[in-house]
């Protein structure tokens, strides 16, 4: 009986929202992407499987982020976190897909019990979720299409509104709910925010207040994160917010943010036209709209170009900074912890060069964070970083074990674990952060003693092009061996070899992308006329071999 009172409440809610005709979702990269118009009936499904994956779990708790990060303000997304603070399960994300393309209430229904055989759920489990969203003005709407799914199990299902908020704090609030320890911090905005700001405050010390940065909030809601934070640490940074404008219609993503910044290569146009950056050291950043991308810049001091610091220069230097620390920590024998980066095929040339010429080690993977979360994790210290900012910094249970056993032999050693040991406090262990990155840039930095010159010394990028091409069908696109060669269609990468071996330095790949409705062409050559031209014959193949098919 209970049971199908459950279907029947399920029926209900469906019918209310259904599933448009004629659209195919799938969970890509990030979960479902798409116009914010598709996507009410998704959000309904969405809280169905969320619940299933609590309950499967015991109860444990389930992160739902509605939010389409870097994509244009009309679209929206939905994804989910499971109770490690990482990305859903992969083997669930066929369940995610199968519910959101259902075409009918009933057809809905079926798999819906299907899948609770087929998984095994004891619907008499508890249910337990946390969600949030970005400041999208669609979020408004979906975020009760979710609430009706949630509704249908009735009082069975504890939900938790965290409102507005960035992608990474909703993650951080998952991880520490479920820390049954209390150790990883209290599970609310205001506990991210305490134990950020406690962890930066410990590492900076008496080296501020540090030199005054600028950082463009994409006019997103990483805008609320900063004001935030700045409560906190304000005396120790002075930190100028810019475009952070998330009410104005269209302003989200627009001429700004992260990844404006890494395609175009260029300032936002408000930063260039204020001339925040003009005076020689100043260091400004971007995030992307739901603030788990960072990327940095300045001007060159005496010729006055733009140089981007991206997730490869973090990446780099916050590796070799973690070798160093590692180093001096003087953890002998098989307490000795390894670092270790995670790139995927977009990382810069030059960037795996610099680092395996120093000995560390580098593993490539396809794009996207769960990929690169898992691969982060093998070693002690895992560094992972996609080019585009995306990206954190990884301590192994046994590495943070390791730490606090730790018998320091001299002051210096001393000091290192304590810096070791607030820098696993203050980067997200469960995702990508913008404020958290941008925090441990800072306390990089100031440890070094650098400018944004120094950090940018290390190693030049190879001149390098991204970009975005439309196809009638981007599934015809199929990519292998961590996405750096195509196997469909047939004889494509041939030619894109071809090309490659007549340019100096040259590489270049296709992959389809996994949150918007375009491939993404890179390539990478000696000089900037080289990779353009590469990329554009590569474009050209492309366009060809999809009007072909
Ligand atoms: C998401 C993913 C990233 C990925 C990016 C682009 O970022 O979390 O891992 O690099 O999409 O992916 P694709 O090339 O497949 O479109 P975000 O910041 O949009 O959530």
């Amino acid at each position: 009986h209970e049971h199908a009172v459950l279907l029947n409440a399920i029926a209900d809610g469906a019918n209310e929202y259904p599933k448009p005709e004629h659209v195919n979702y799938t969970y890509g990269t990030a979960g479902f992407r798409t116009l914010a118009t598709k996507l009410p009936s998704v959000l309904f499904r969405v809280a169905l499987l969320a619940v299933l994956r609590s309950k499967r779990l015991e109860g444990a708790t389930i992160g739902v982020m509605v939010t389409a990060s870097h994509n244009p303000e009309p679209d929206n997304g939905v994804k989910l976190v499971d109770p490690s603070g990482e990305m859903l399960d992969p083997n669930w994300e066929n369940h995610a897909t199968a519910l959101a393309n259902c075409p009918t209430t009933e057809s809905l229904i079926s798999t819906f019990t299907t899948l609770v055989t087929h998984l095994r759920v004891d619907l008499h489990q508890p249910a337990s979720i946390v969600y949030a969203r970005d400041t999208r003005p669609s979020g408004p709407d979906l975020i009760q299409a979710l609430e009706a799914g949630f509704k249908a199990f009735g009082a069975s299902v504890k939900i938790v509104d965290v409102g507005v908020t960035t992608t990474p704090i909703l993650h951080y609030v998952v991880k520490a709910t479920n820390d049954k320890s209390g150790s990883y911090g209290k599970p609310t905005v205001e506990g991210y925010m305490e134990k950020t700001a406690t962890a930066f405050k410990t590492l900076i010390g008496s080296k501020g207040p540090l030199a005054p940065l600028y950082v463009d909030c994409a006019n997103g809601v990483g805008a609320n994160a900063l004001t935030e934070i700045t409560k906190h640490i304000g005396d120790i940074i002075p930190i100028h917010p810019i475009n952070t404008a998330t009410t104005t219609p269209g302003a989200l993503n627009s001429q700004c943010g992260a990844d404006f910044v890494k395609t175009k290569q260029a300032l936002p146009p408000s930063v260039q036209s204020a001339g925040y950056l003009s005076k020689p050291g100043t260091r400004g950043c971007s995030y992307d709209g739901d603030a788990d991308r960072i990327v940095y810049y300045y001007l060159h001091e005496t010729k006055g170009t733009f140089r981007l610091l991206d997730g490869d220069k973090i990446a780099v230097m916050v590796a070799m900074f973690f070798g160093d620390l590692v180093a001096k920590a003087k953890l002998e024998g098989d307490n000795k912890l390894k670092v270790g980066v995670v790139q995927t095929a977009y990382a810069n040339g030059s960037s795996t060069k610099y680092l395996t010429s120093r000995n560390i080690p580098v593993t490539c993977v396809s794009t996207g964070v769960k990929h690169l979360h898992h691969a982060a994790q093998r070693y002690d210290i895992g560094v992972y970083f996609e080019a585009n900012g995306h990206g954190t910094v990884l301590f192994s249970p046994q590495a943070l074990q390791t730490l606090r056993d730790a018998q320091p032999t001299s002051p210096d050693s001393a000091n290192a674990i304590k810096h070791l040991l607030a820098f696993s406090d203050l980067i997200n262990q469960a995702v990508g952060d913008a404020v958290s990155d941008m925090l441990l840039v800072e306390a990089v930095l100031a440890h070094k003693g650098w400018r944004a010159s120094d950090w940018d010394a290390g190693y030049e990028d190879l001149p390098n092009r991204l970009v975005k091409v439309e196809v009638p069908d981007r599934s015809i696109f199929v990519a292998t061996d961590a996405e750096r060669k195509l196997v469909h269609p047939v004889g494509l990468q041939a030619e894109i070899d071809k090309a490659m071996a007549k340019v100096e330095m040259g590489r270049s790949f296709v992959r389809p992308s996994g949150t918007e409705d375009c491939v993404r062409v890179y390539a990478e050559a000696n000089s900037q006329v080289e990779a353009e031209t590469l990329a554009k014959t590569v474009v050209d193949l492309v366009e060809q071999s999809s009007q072909m098919s």
